[in-house]
C-alpha cells in the first residue's frame, strides 16, 4: 500500500510563546483535517510541552529538533529523548546538517541519538545530505551511502524511523535541486534501505528537505520515493505550512 506522506516542520531556533498561535491555527485547520498528509511540527524545546498539550486530540503532532544519546546525567544544557517523550513530543530530528556542521555531530553520534529516540518510543527523523563541494566532486551517492550506514541504527523500522534527504547547499538558500537530482538521490536511498532493512526499508518514509515552499511543494512531493517534506522557513507561517500539507 502507498506510504502516507509526512510534512515535518522544523522551526529551528525560532518561536516565542506567542508563536503557539500558529500551532493552534494549524492544528485546528479544516485543510489539515482533509489532507492526506500526516502533520508534524518540531518546535524549540521551550515550546514543546505547551504545543503538545495544545494539539492533543488534533491531527498535528509535535516534535523536537535534537536529543542527547544518554538517558540522563551530567550533560549541562542537553535534553534526553525520554524528556521529549515526557513532554508529549512524538518525534525527534537527529543529525540535521546544522548540528553536523555547527556542533560537529558525526554519524556515530547521530546513530546513538536515533537509538536513544527509539528507546524512548519516539520516531527519529534522521537527516543526511551532501555539501556543495561533495556534489560538485560527484560524490553525492557515496556520501549518502556512508551517512546511511553510519547514522541509521540497526533497530530502525518503518514505524520508528524517517530519513530526510537535505542537500546542504539547498538549505535556506532558496535553491532547490532539479527534479531529476531529487529522484536519483531518493531512489538510491530507497535501494540502500531496502537492501539493509528489507520490507521495513521498503516502507520507511523518505522526506526531501531544503527550501520547500508552497510554490514548489507539489512538484517535489510527486517524485517517486519522496514521502513528504522537511520544511524549515516555510513552516513558520501557518498558511504556508498548510499549503504544503494540501499539496500532498
Ligand atoms: C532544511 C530545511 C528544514 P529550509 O534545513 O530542515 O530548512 O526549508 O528553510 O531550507
Amino acid at each position: 500500500s502507498a506510504i502516507r506522506p509526512l510534512v515535518a516542520g522544523n522551526w529551528k531556533m525560532n518561536g516565542m510563546r506567542d508563536s503557539l498561535a500558529q500551532i493552534k491555527h494549524v492544528s485546528e485547520s479544516s485543510a489539515l483535517a482533509i489532507s492526506n498528509a500526516e502533520a508534524l511540527i518540531c518546535v524549540p524545546a521551550t515550546l514543546l510541552h505547551s504545543a503538545a498539550v495544545m494539539t492533543a486530540g488534533t491531527p498535528l503532532r509535535i516534535g523536537a529538533q535534537n536529543c542527547h544519546h544518554e538517558e540522563d546525567g551530567a550533560y549541562t544544557g542537553d535534553i534526553s529523548a525520554g524528556m521529549i517523550a515526557d513532554s508529549l513530543g512524538s518525534h525527534a530530528i537527529v543529525g540535521h546538517s546544522e548540528r553536523r556542521l555547527v556542533y560537529r555531530e558525526c554519524d556515530a553520534s547521530v546513530r546513538s541519538k536515533a537509538a536513544a529516540a527509539h528507546k524512548a518510543s519516539l520516531t527519529a527523523i534522521i537527516c543526511i545530505g551532501e555539501t556543495e563541494e561533495e556534489r560538485i566532486g560527484d560524490r553525492t551517492l557515496e556520501v549518502l551511502r556512508c551517512q546511511l550506514a553510519g547514522s541509521v541504527p540497526d533497530g530502525a523500522t518503518a514505524a520508528n524511523t524517517v530519513i530526510a534527504y537535505e542537500p546542504i547547499w539547498a538549505i535556506g538558500t532558496g535553491r532547490t535541486p532539479s527534479i531529476a537530482d531529487i529522484a536519483a538521490a531518493h531512489a538510491f536511498i530507497r535501494a540502500e534501505l531496502s537492501g539493509r532493512f528489507n520490507g521495513e526499508g521498503d516502507r520507511m518514509r523518505l522526506l526531501y528537505g531544503g527550501s520547500v515552499k508552497p510554490s514548489n511543494a507539489a512538484g517535489i512531493l510527486e517524485i517517486d520515493h519522496v514521502n513528504g517534506a522537511l520544511v524549515g522557513g516555510a513552516s513558520l507561517m501557518a498558511a504556508d505550512y498548510l499549503a504544503i500539507c494540501a499539496a500532498c
